[in-house]
């Protein structure tokens, strides 16, 4: 996440600790090197001089006192920092207990929103307990409404289908009036993709506004986008009011400027991140956290939320109590552990958050996948008892997976090493497994990132 601004601020982060910093003519250097870092990382300039000189101001109530570790004070100071302007009052999503009410997704154009109003309708729907109805006004985009409706089906998600109406006013009173007799909880409102010089369409949002007058009405910012995604609010002000940011595609390379300069430019909270292209990939936006994995200091809070979320617990303690009473461990159950990394968003999102694994980059996901593959291209007797798999096997495996001879006898080694590896853990629970994860994903597996 944010891979730049974070390598950048380790190197300084290292620097300060390994260096002491006893002089005024050493911590203007410092406070020079950060405003240089985050203006590299895209952050408006205006929110950069306020971020330095807010850290000038607060450390020099300590420089006096020579005998503290002012290295660690300074630190902290970066670290507090660095939240406060990620963080704008209450970014808790507003889920009113008895009310029935509306959610509006608005944005830009390929900013994600589509994808977000699936994403929020899984997450307040599994978590939040609250019944969903998710329908599309995007008339304009070829097929939008019909994809909507076919990805909301495969998850289980009501939607309001309008085949070949054109008119997103039609469509939102027509639902609204649906919604209302219903016993529905939330009506999530997709929109069409708002242009700088399209009245019709800013009518037309407007509109939507009025009519539907949302509890949340979130603004979808693409973190890929830099300064000039934070300039389209401004008109969209005039005609509603925006309660906060969903944040889209910080799994990418991005700079991290959207996302450093949005709270405070607008006045708003980010509430979600969007972490990927899959339904799972989204997550409460927690400031400190964030700032923990810019860091590099890890976030193992998110991932054991995670964790504990996605998890089937059932399956997951069946595999514990394997690895407990040494019963054996064998393909099928590191196919199901695939299956829950994969459940959780992808290793890429677990891996963004584990501290102590190096080399994050080198990951790669499609391996991951062939790993599926070859298991699900063994037979039964293979699954269970993979030192049966001889060269020919081997040889078919590799066929009906559509792999090379050497991933197959790759995936083996993996699990043999991961089959010896659990044997040493110890714990209980997931929880505690997880804790362990510095141990059972070494070297060998290390192979798959
Ligand atoms: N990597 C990544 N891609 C995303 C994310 N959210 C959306 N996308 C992709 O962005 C593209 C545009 O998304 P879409 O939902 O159609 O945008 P819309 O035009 O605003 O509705 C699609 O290819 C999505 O898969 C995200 O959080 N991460
Ligand atoms: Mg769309």
């Amino acid at each position: 996440m944010f891979n730049n601004l974070s390598k950048n601020l380790i190197k300084l982060i290292n620097k300060i600790k390994n260096n002491k910093i006893n002089n005024d003519k050493n911590i203007k250097l410092i406070l020079e090197k950060i405003r240089l870092i985050l203006i590299e990382s895209d952050v408006v300039l205006k929110v950069v001089d306020i971020f330095v000189k807010k850290i000038k101001i607060k450390f020099k109530k300590y420089k006096k006192y020579k005998d503290l570790n002012l290295n660690k004070i300074l630190i902290n100071i970066i670290k507090k920092e660095l939240i406060n302007i990620l963080d704008y009052k209450n970014n808790n999503i507003n889920l009113p207990n008895q009310k029935k009410s509306v959610i509006l997704l608005i944005g830009l154009q390929g900013v994600g929103k589509t994808t977000t109003a699936l994403k929020l309708s899984k997450l307040i729907k599994n978590k939040y307990k609250k019944k969903i109805l998710l329908v599309s006004t995007d008339v304009y985009r070829p097929a939008a409404i019909s994809q909507l409706c076919k990805l909301a089906l495969k998850n289980n998600i009501s939607f309001l289908k309008y085949n070949n109406k054109k008119d997103p006013i039609y469509i939102t009173k027509s639902s609204l009036k649906k919604f209302k007799k219903s016993n529905y909880d939330i009506l999530i409102i997709d929109t069409p993709g708002i242009s700088y010089h399209n009245k019709k369409i800013e009518f037309e949002i407007k509109n939507i506004y009025n009519i539907t007058k949302p509890i949340e009405t979130l603004l979808i910012l693409d973190s890929m986008m830099g300064q000039s995604s934070i300039k389209i609010p401004k008109f969209l002000e005039k005609i509603l009011k925006i309660t906060g940011i969903f944040l889209t595609k910080v799994d990418s390379d991005t700079k991290g400027g959207v996302a450093l300069s949005v709270c405070s430019i607008m006045k708003k909270p980010i509430k979600f991140i969007g972490t990927g292209e899959h339904i799972n990939n989204i997550e409460k936006f927690y400031p400190d956290r964030i700032v923990s994995r810019i860091l590099g200091i890890g976030d193992l809070k998110s991932l054991m939320e995670e964790v504990k979320n996605k998890i089937d617990q059932e399956k997951s303690n069946k595999i514990i109590n394997k690895i407990k009473y040494g019963l054996n461990f064998d393909l099928n159950d590191f196919l199901e552990q695939i299956q829950y990394i994969k459940n959780i968003g992808g290793i890429k999102s677990i891996i963004d958050k584990l501290p102590f694994l190096k080399n994050k980059k080198k990951f790669n996901e499609k391996q991951f996948s062939n790993i599926k593959n070859i298991i699900n291209s063994m037979n039964k007797r293979e699954r269970s008892k993979p030192n049966i798999i001889n060269c020919s096997r081997i040889r078919r495996i590799s066929l009906g997976s559509g792999t090379t001879e050497k991933d197959v006898i790759n995936v083996i080694d993996q699990f043999n090493y991961m089959n010896n590896m659990m044997k040493k853990i110890k714990g209980n629970n997931i929880k505690e497994i997880f804790k362990n994860l510095k141990n059972i994903l070494p070297n060998n597996i290390k192979n798959l990132f």
